[in-house]
């Protein structure tokens, strides 16, 4: 049996390759080492004092998103913003828990890369010990921008250089694309280091399991009704299978099952988040995701277009979400496309 790689050797064999250079090598790196620190802290749970709402009792931390802050979320930003301040291979940093982006400061070494995350995906399961995660985009820093601003970040997905998040679960695992294949390491606990365990993630083409928030039903648009009443219908129905459903609430870990074993995803639009363009974020959780998934032979869209093609107008702009299983990803585009030809 051949021994597993490293994080670190598979990304000096990308770089040999001449897929990614030194700077992004290290900004991987740099990312990989604030999750591991993160997890410790996810990790302790209750004994290390993290769980439960930041701010002080009775009023509760706001984020920019309007959501109430976890005592996690804000340790786990602070953790990144650290770590990335002072690397020397960014040129900016943006999180869903800040209102602006941040360049890099003049004393710093500065690099030419954008980094956008979510320092905690999925923090309303923190205090129940479920699932949550890191998710994170790296972009270029347009030529001759020394202190990018919220506008030199507004890339379609397709300008991603490296896209990957970490699911701090029953084990720690990161799941990386630069491109090349979407990869999984899962966490050594004992030796302190992320190890290859899945070399080139395949998503199955075809599904028979749907993730989606049903208690929204009563408010999503017409195609997506059809779609799901059409899957609920099972056998009997016009799908002509039985579909089965699970849904986490962390983006992170409804995504890592589709990864490892299909599925679909979606988080529709509907009448409750319609104002603000849906309710996931399209430049710190849908476009990574995407980027992994179309990686992993998966398919994400907005039910309307490319997820990746989809130009961003606003750093916290938030689209609606359809990803996994190609095929049923397209039947999904499918009954978009077939209401919005009805006039619907
Ligand atoms: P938080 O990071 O604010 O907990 O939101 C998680 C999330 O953005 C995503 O991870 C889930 O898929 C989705 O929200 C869950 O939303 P519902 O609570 O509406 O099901």
């Amino acid at each position: 049996m051949t021994k597993p790689i490293s994080l670190t050797r598979y990304l000096i064999e990308e770089q040999h390759a001449g897929r990614i250079n030194a700077d992004l090598r290290l900004l991987i790196e740099v990312v990989a080492r604030a999750c591991k620190t993160i997890s410790h802290a996810v990790g302790k749970g209750a004994l290390g004092g993290v769980l439960g709402d930041a701010g002080t009792p009775g009023a509760a931390s706001i984020n920019v998103q309007g959501e109430a802050q976890k005592k996690l979320d804000v340790i786990a930003n602070d953790v990144l913003m650290e770590a990335n301040a002072w690397g020397g291979h960014l040129a900016g940093l943006a999180s869903e828990e800040m209102d602006h982006s941040q360049p890099i400061p003049d004393a710093a070494r500065r690099g030419n890369y954008l980094l956008l995350f979510d320092p905690l995906d999925g923090s309303s399961n923190i205090d129940v010990n479920v699932s949550v995660g890191t998710i994170f985009s790296v972009l270029r820093c347009p030529d001759g921008v020394t202190s990018p601003g919220d506008e030199h970040y507004l890339q379609p997905g397709t300008a991603q250089v490296c896209a990957g998040y970490t699911v701090y679960g029953p084990s720690t695992m990161l799941v990386l694309t630069v491109g090349n294949g979407t990869h999984a390491f899962t966490l050594d606990r004992e030796i302190g280091s992320f190890v290859m365990t899945t070399r080139g993630m395949r998503i199955p083409e075809d599904t028979k399991e749907f993730a989606i928030n049903a208690s929204n039903q009563r408010h999503w648009e017409a195609p997506v009704q059809a779609w799901v009443a059409d899957m609920l219908a099972g056998k009997d129905g016009p799908r002509g299978k039985d579909f089965n459903m699970r849904w986490v609430a962390s983006m992170v870990a409804d995504v890592h099952r589709i990864l490892t074993r299909g599925g679909v995803f979606s988080y529709p639009l509907d009448a409750k988040c319609r104002d603000k363009g849906g309710k996931l974020r399209l430049m710190y959780e849908a476009n990574p995701m995407a980027f992994l998934v179309e990686q992993a032979g998966g398919a994400a869209s907005t039910g309307r277009q490319r997820m990746l093609e989809v130009q961003p107008t606003a750093l916290h702009q938030r689209v609606p979400v359809f990803l996994g299983s190609r095929n049923e990803v397209a039947t999904a585009i499918d009954y978009h496309r077939r209401h919005d030809g009805a006039g619907g």
